[in-house]
C-alpha cells in the first residue's frame, strides 16, 4: 500500500544516539502497530506497538508514543506505522547532535557587526559589513550625557553580535548570552577545544567558542563610560530599521542612559571572562586585567546607583529623539546583584563580594532570561565547588539541594505528558522565546547531573533538544538549517533581505507563544492552545523571531550532550 510523510508523527528530525531513548509521538487516533525501516521502507528493523493514549494538559489533544530506545543500531531509518504513513529520516548514531552545537554556534558568526562576511566562511549568507560607519560615530543620547560625556559626544563602539532580528546592540542580552557560551567553555574545556565553526580565528590558540564571545566582549567593553564606571544599557536606533540588510541599515545610533541591571550583567561577564582569558595572557596581553578592572569599576557604579533602571516609557516622555527599539526593562536588579557577586566572588576569591549580596534570600530556584539572571550564579558557585572559601563550602549543600530540588521539578511526570518532554508541562513554558524556556530547563538539568552524576537528569535534558529539533506540538524542527521540516521564514531581517530562500542556518526561533497574536498582530495565526501558537513567517517576531539569547542555551545544551554523549 502506498504510504507518504505522516505529519502526525513528530520526532526529533536529527536523530538520536545510540544508547539513548528514542521517542517519537503520534498525534490523534492510529494504528497501534509500528515499524521502524529504512527510508525506502524495504527494510523492517524494529517492530513495535504504540504505548496507551495520552492526554496533552495544554490542547487537550490525546497522543501515543512509539519508543524504539531497544534499536541501538546506526543508520538511517523512518518511523513507519502502515496505514497512516511514515515520519521524517533521522539517523542514529554516535555524535549525531555535533551538526546543531556547531552549527548553533556558527549562528553567532552571521550575527555579527562591524565585519563582512566573506563566502569563505559564510557560504551563501555571505554579505557585506554591516554599522561600520554608524557604530564608530555613536551619539550619546540626550539620556546618557554626562559630566565625562557632555551632549554632542561621539564614540566608537563596533563590533558585538546583532541582538536578534533586529539590528540593534543590548547590554542586558548580550549578557546572559556571552556568560551562557562562556560557561559551556568552563565546564566542558577538552570538548571546547574540538568544537570548530570555521570562522576566521578558527586557526589561532583560542577555541572558537571563546573567539566567538571575544567578539561580543570587546563591544561589551566599550560600552562602558571610563569617567564613572557606569554601563549604558544599549545601543540602538531610535527606531527599528525596515527589513533591509545590515549596510542598509544606516540610521544614526545612540548609546542610551547607563543602568544598574547593564552595570552588573556587564560585571559578571568581565568577572567570568577575565579568570577564563587569564591563561591566554600570550595571546591576549592583558585582556584578563582589563576585564577584572571593568567588572569592579561597573560593581562600583552599581553600588551608587541601585536604582536607576532602564525605564524607556518615562525616558521618552523626557527626551527626543524618543527610543522605542527593545526596552530590557527590569523593575528588580536583585537577581542581578546575585550573579556579578557570585561572579566576582569566584575570581577574586575575595569574600567581600559574597558577603555583600543576600545570595540565598529565599530558595526560589527562578529559571534563566534576560530578566532574570539569579541561576547562573548559582551555577558559577557550584561549577567552583573545589576552590570556594570557607564562606562558600558552607552555602554549598544548600545549593546543591537547590540546585537537584529544581531538576527534580522539572523532571516530576514528564512520562505522563503527551510528548515526553520537559518543555511544555504548563501552557505559562509558552511565552516569548519559549524555545529558550526549553533549552534553559535542559541547562538545569545539566547543571544537576555534573553535580550529582545521576544519568536521569542528562535523559531528561535530551528530551527537550527532542522538542527543538521536532519532537513538538507543531512538528517544526526550530533551528534553521536544520531537520526535514525547519523553520524557514523567522524574523530576521538578514534572512528576509538577502533574496535567499533558506535563511541564515543555525538560529533557533522563538517558538510558540500563547500572547503571540496580539504582541505582533502578524495575520495567519490559527492555534486554539499556547503549545501550537506559532506561525513560520517573518511577520510573527512574537512566534518566530531569532534572538542570540536563545541561540547561546542551545548552543550549551546540544554542546553539553555532545560532550556526554547522553544514554
Ligand atoms: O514572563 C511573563 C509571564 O509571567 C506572563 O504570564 C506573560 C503574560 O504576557 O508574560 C510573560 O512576559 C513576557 C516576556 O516577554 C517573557 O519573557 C512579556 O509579556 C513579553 O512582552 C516579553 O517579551 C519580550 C519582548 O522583547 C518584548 O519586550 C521578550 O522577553 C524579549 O525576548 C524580546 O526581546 C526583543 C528585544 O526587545 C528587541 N530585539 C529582539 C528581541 C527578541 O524578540
Ligand atoms: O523587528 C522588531 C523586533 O526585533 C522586536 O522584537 C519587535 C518587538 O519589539 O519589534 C520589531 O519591530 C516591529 C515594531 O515593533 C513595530 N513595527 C514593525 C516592526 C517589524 O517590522
Amino acid at each position: 500500500q502506498a504510504q507518504s510523510i505522516a505529519p502526525a508523527i513528530r520526532l526529533n528530525q536529527i536523530g538520536f544516539y545510540p544508547k539513548a531513548a528514542k521517542i517519537a509521538i503520534v498525534v490523534g487516533d492510529s494504528p497501534t502497530a509500528f515499524q521502524v525501516t529504512t527510508p525506502d521502507l524495504k527494510k523492517v528493523v524494529f517492530k513495535g506497538q504504540l504505548s496507551e493514549v495520552r492526554q496533552n494538559s495544554i490542547s487537550g489533544k490525546t497522543a501515543r508514543t512509539a519508543d524504539f530506545s531497544a534499536l541501538k543500531t546506526a543508520g538511517i531509518f523512518v518511523v513507519l506505522i502502515p496505514g497512516l504513513g511514515h515520519s521524517q529520516p533521522f539517523e542514529i548514531k554516535t555524535d549525531v547532535h555535533r551538526a546543531v552545537a556547531i552549527g548553533s554556534l556558527k549562528g553567532f558568526y552571521y550575527q555579527r557587526v562591524s565585519v563582512g562576511l566573506p563566502e569563505k566562511y559564510a557560504g551563501r549568507w555571505s554579505r557585506p559589513a554591516g554599522h561600520v560607519k554608524e557604530d564608530n560615530q555613536v551619539l550619546v543620547h540626550p539620556s546618557a550625557v554626562s559630566a565625562g560625556r557632555p551632549a554632542g559626544t561621539v564614540l566608537s563602539s563596533p563590533r558585538g553580535w546583532y541582538d536578534a532580528g533586529d539590528y540593534n546592540k543590548y547590554i542586558v542580552n548580550s549578557g546572559i548570552t556571552t556568560g551562557t557560551l562562556l560557561s559551556l567553555y568552563e565546564d566542558f574545556p577538552p570538548f571546547c577545544r574540538t568544537f570548530k565553526t570555521a570562522i576566521p580565528e578558527s586557526g589561532n590558540a583560542l577555541p572558537d567558542i571563546l573567539d566567538e564571545s571575544l567578539w561580543n566582549l570587546r563591544w561589551m567593553l566599550t560600552m562602558q563610560d571610563p569617567a564613572d564606571g557606569g554601563v549604558y544599557h544599549k545601543l540602538t536606533n531610535a527606531r527599528f530599521d525596515g527589513m533591509v540588510m545590515p549596510d542598509k541599515a544606516t540610521k544614526e545610533r545612540y548609546v542610551v542612559q547607563k543602568s544598574v541591571t547593564a552595570a552588573l550583567d556587564f560585571a559578571a561577564v568581565m568577572a567570568q571572562a577575565s579568570r577564563i582569558f587569564k591563561p591566554f595572557n600570550r595571546e591576549l596581553p592583558g585582556l584578563a586585567d582589563s576585564c577584572l578592572t571593568a567588572a569592579v569599576r561597573a560593581w562600583e557604579w552599581a553600588k551608587k546607583n541601585p536604582d536607576q533602571l532602564y525605564r524607556q516609557n518615562v525616558l521618552n516622555e523626557k527626551f527626543d529623539p524618543d527610543v522605542v527599539t527593545g526596552e530590557y526593562g527590569d523593575r528588580d536588579a536583585s537577581d542581578e546583584w546575585i550573579w556579578a557577586a557570585a561572579e566576582l566572588y569566584v575570581t577574586t576569591k575575595d569574600d567581600t563580594y559574597y558577603k555583600t549580596v543576600n545570595l540565598f534570600p529565599d530558595n526560589k530556584m527562578p529559571l534563566p532570561s534576560w530578566a532574570q539572571v539569579r541561576l547562573l550564579g548559582y551555577y558559577t558557585l557550584a561549577r567552583f565547588e573545589k576552590t570556594l572559601t570557607p564562606l562558600g563550602k558552607k552555602d554549598f549543600p544548600r545549593l546543591k539541594q537547590q540546585l537537584t530540588g529544581l531538576a527534580d521539578e522539572l523532571i516530576q511526570d514528564v512520562d505522563k505528558q503527551a510528548y515526553q518532554t520537559v518543555m511544555g508541562k504548563t501552557a505559562r513554558d509558552y511565552i516569548w522565546g519559549s524555545s529558550s524556556v526549553a533549552a534553559n530547563q535542559g541547562v538545569a538539568l545539566i547543571q544537576a547531573y555534573r553535580l550529582t552524576n545521576d544519568k536521569k537528569y542528562l535523559r531528561a535534558a535530551l528530551t527537550n533538544l527532542d522538542y527543538l529539533l521536532g519532537r513538538n506540538a507543531t512538528g517544526y524542527c526550530f533551528v534553521t538549517g536544520f531537520g526535514d521540516k525547519p523553520v524557514m521564514n523567522p524574523h530576521h531581517r538578514p534572512s528576509v533581505a538577502d533574496g535567499i530562500e533558506a535563511p541564515v542556518p543555525g538560529l533557533l526561533s522563538g517558538g510558540p507563544n500563547g500572547n503571540a497574536p496580539k504582541q505582533d498582530k502578524c495575520e495567519g495565526y490559527t492555534a486554539t492552545s499556547a503549545d501550537e501558537m506559532f506561525i513560520d513567517a517573518s511577520c510573527s517576531y512574537a512566534s518566530n523571531e531569532i534572538a542570540i539569547n536563545w541561540n547561546a542555551p542551545l548552543v550549551y545544551l546540544a554542546g553539553a550532550l555532545e560532550a556526554l554523549q547522553a544514554d
